[in-house]
């Protein structure tokens, strides 16, 4: 085990615990809905609205998603989202409802809402995921709302990034300039939702961009059930946000849902997962942000992440929300 990945595991537990909101803090008994991010707020607003008009928690996280989408100013989901290495943007998404069922597309391109369209391939086809160009004409034919894609900020922002070609993935976390760098604005933002409808079942959805200036045809963790997002509607549900690759390697979201299974609250179900990728990877992941983001079938909720800077939104059933910050394995730097 690396230096590094060994003082944040064993000598300094009590620094990475104290940036996490403590549970007697928290105003909000029990969370109907929480969206990673603090994009997380206006997603669950939108959520909860949909909830007020009864409807489910299938609808619910598809509302949010499909509200951050929409923002042209988030540079890493829906139509503001930057484009590959090759100037593309290609938008994964996924669904998943209580009962089991799935839907996901990947490498969708010039498609408005793929988190739409994953619930499509979810609701209308025998299958379970659509990629490319497959993905696309099922859109097309659905008659999804196109969109032109990338936005003009965003191509400006991959020619910059074609000055230099380099491709690093950019930590979202606290303390470092990477609202300034190339890739840096949104890199690791994709949005994860949880919910839980009013007759108690749970949905969740993911919606991303991917990392900005990916190779063509990369797909990461957010589109991947089990990865990106599981949802088991006896435990509870899980997301997950930041550097994909390393998300699959632990298939992430899954294996917070059976740490909480094994009873394990949501902010510890997410620390162990977090441990247990910093124990595999060591210094491979020290300069990666990686987050989960966990809500119990009882409505308890809890993140942890690599990093520090990881915040997340959570709302209960009158529409309260707040945004709170996970703590993190790593310190400030
Ligand atoms: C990915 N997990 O494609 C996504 C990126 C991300 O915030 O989370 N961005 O790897």
């Amino acid at each position: 085990m690396s230096e590094i990945v060994r003082r944040a595991l064993f000598l300094a537990p009590g620094l990475a615990m104290a940036s996490a909101v403590s549970a007697a803090d928290r105003p909000v008994p029990r969370a109907v809905m929480v969206s990673t991010w603090d994009f997380g707020r206006v997603a669950n607003a939108a959520g909860i609205e949909v909830r007020r008009a009864r409807g489910s928690a299938l609808d619910m996280v598809e509302a949010g998603g499909r509200v951050v989408e929409s923002d042209p100013d988030n540079t890493s989901v829906g139509i503001g989202g930057y484009p590959d290495r090759d100037g593309r943007v290609t938008l994964d998404a996924c669904v998943m409802n209580w009962n089991g069922d799935i839907g996901a597309v990947c490498a969708l391109e010039d498609i408005a809402h793929p988190v739409s369209v994953a619930r499509a391939v979810m609701e209308k086809t025998p299958h379970t995921m659509l990629v490319g160009e497959g993905a696309r004409r099922f859109a097309l034919d659905q008659a999804f709302e196109t969109a032109v894609m990338p936005s003009p900020s965003a191509e400006a922002a991959w020619r910059e990034w074609l000055k230099t070609s380099t491709y690093a993935p950019v930590s979202n976390r606290e303390n470092t300039e990477w609202r300034s760098m190339p890739g840096g604005p949104g890199n690791h933002d994709t949005i994860g939702l949880l919910a839980i409808g009013l007759d108690g079942h749970m949905a969740g959805a993911c919606t991303t961009s991917g990392l900005a200036f990916k190779m063509r045809g990369r797909v990461g963790d957010s589109p991947i059930i089990g990865a990106g997002l599981f949802v088991d509607d006896e435990v509870g549900a899980a997301t997950a946000t930041g550097v994909g690759e390393d998300v699959v390697r632990v298939a992430g979201s899954h294996a917070v849902v059976e740490a909480m299974r094994q009873g394990k609250s949501p902010t510890e179900a997410c620390r162990s997962v977090i441990e247990r990728l910093a124990r595999l990877r060591g210094t491979a992941v020290a300069d990666h942000q990686v987050a989960f983001l966990a809500l119990s079938k009882s409505g308890e909720w809890g993140g942890w992440a690599l990093q520090p800077g990881f915040t997340f939104a959570v709302t209960d059933a009158s529409g309260a929300t707040r945004v709170e910050r996970a703590g993190s394995l790593f310190e400030a730097r």
